[in-house]
């Protein structure tokens, strides 16, 4: 027969027994908290002085944006993710002098603004393909769905198991490199429209970028993402969130940046906001982080 005390001691055992797990799992939880991709969260301050995309950042220009500082020294986990995929010359960030950035965003009644202001001690473009130099790029989901640039890439007359092009404006990704070159993925959209500007600054460069509201749809039309797709187009208002990430190429060799293969003197990088290192994929949009357009006079 068990004794009283026994008893006593075995529920106390379990009592700590358990409370250890529980302090473990909520130890875990929190570590894997910081490491899930597309958590990441800043705010677009509404404004009536728009800035002027002119890759200058002038003094007041971005005062009322909330900035948010990027830099590769956790390259495992956002915020500052540099992708894991075998690549072996993509190397995380030396340090934040290597490769850094801070990003502004604002917006006003027509136009959604940002600011990439992007620290880097060897600033080169020597093309000519935009994202293989110096550049910004930011990425928009305004739906909020999954697969809108993947298989605008993908689809088409010559994919027998999706022949239907996909043309929409619910995900897309903008590239400007330090001297000027852009592209946009996916190219197949004229309604994507937009402008920037890159100019060098003191141990760096600044890409400016403005993204008129219209080129962003926040209704899901995708027979991929919706068992029911919507229709129409709604773009984002006061209130909303949307998909929203900065990467920043950083090539300190020329030619391929991180894509060559061979050994170079310094490190070329890539860091991105939000995302995952492992499994990255840069049109993997549930990846994105979230941009929050805050209503006037917050
Ligand atoms: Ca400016
Ligand atoms: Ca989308
Ligand atoms: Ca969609
Ligand atoms: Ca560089």
């Amino acid at each position: 027969m068990t004794s009283p005390n026994r008893l006593c001691r075995i529920a106390y055992l379990l009592a700590v027994g358990t409370a250890v797990v529980l302090s473990t799992n909520a130890l875990a939880q929190r570590n894997s908290e910081t490491g899930i991709p597309g958590k990441q969260f800043m705010v677009a301050r509404h404004t009536n002085r728009p800035p002027v995309i002119d890759g200058v950042f002038s003094p007041g220009e971005w005062a009322k944006a909330a900035p948010v500082h990027v830099d590769g020294n956790t390259p495992a986990t956002a915020p500052g993710v540099v992708p894991n995929i075998g690549l072996p010359y993509l190397f995380p960030p030396d340090s934040p002098a290597d490769s850094s950035f801070t990003i502004y965003t604002l917006y006003d009644d027509n136009n959604l603004y940002v600011a990439v202001d992007v620290t880097d001690d060897i600033v080169i473009c020597d093309g000519p393909v935009p994202y293989l130099d110096d550049d910004a790029e930011i990425m928009i989901d305004g739906d909020r769905q999954p697969g809108d640039v993947h298989m605008a890439l993908v689809c088409g007359p010559s994919n027998p198991n999706c022949p239907n092009p996909v043309v929409n404006n619910e995900g897309f990704k903008l590239t400007t490199s330090v001297c000027n070159q852009s592209l946009t993925d996916p190219s197949n959209n004229p309604s994507i429209v937009w402008e920037s500007k890159a100019g060098l600054r003191p141990h760096g460069f600044v890409v400016e970028f403005r993204v008129p509201l219209d080129s962003i749809n926040t209704i899901d039309t995708s027979w991929f993402s919706n068992l029911f797709p919507g229709s129409g187009f709604r773009r984002p208002q006061a209130g909303d969130t949307i998909g929203f990430n900065v990467a920043v190429g950083d090539d300190d060799n020329g030619g391929l940046s991180y894509l060559r293969t061979e050994p170079a003197p310094h490190t070329d990088s890539f860091t991105a906001w939000d995302g995952r290192s492992v499994g990255w994929y840069v049109f993997a949009e549930r990846d994105w982080g979230n941009l929050y357009l805050a209503p006037h006079n917050h």
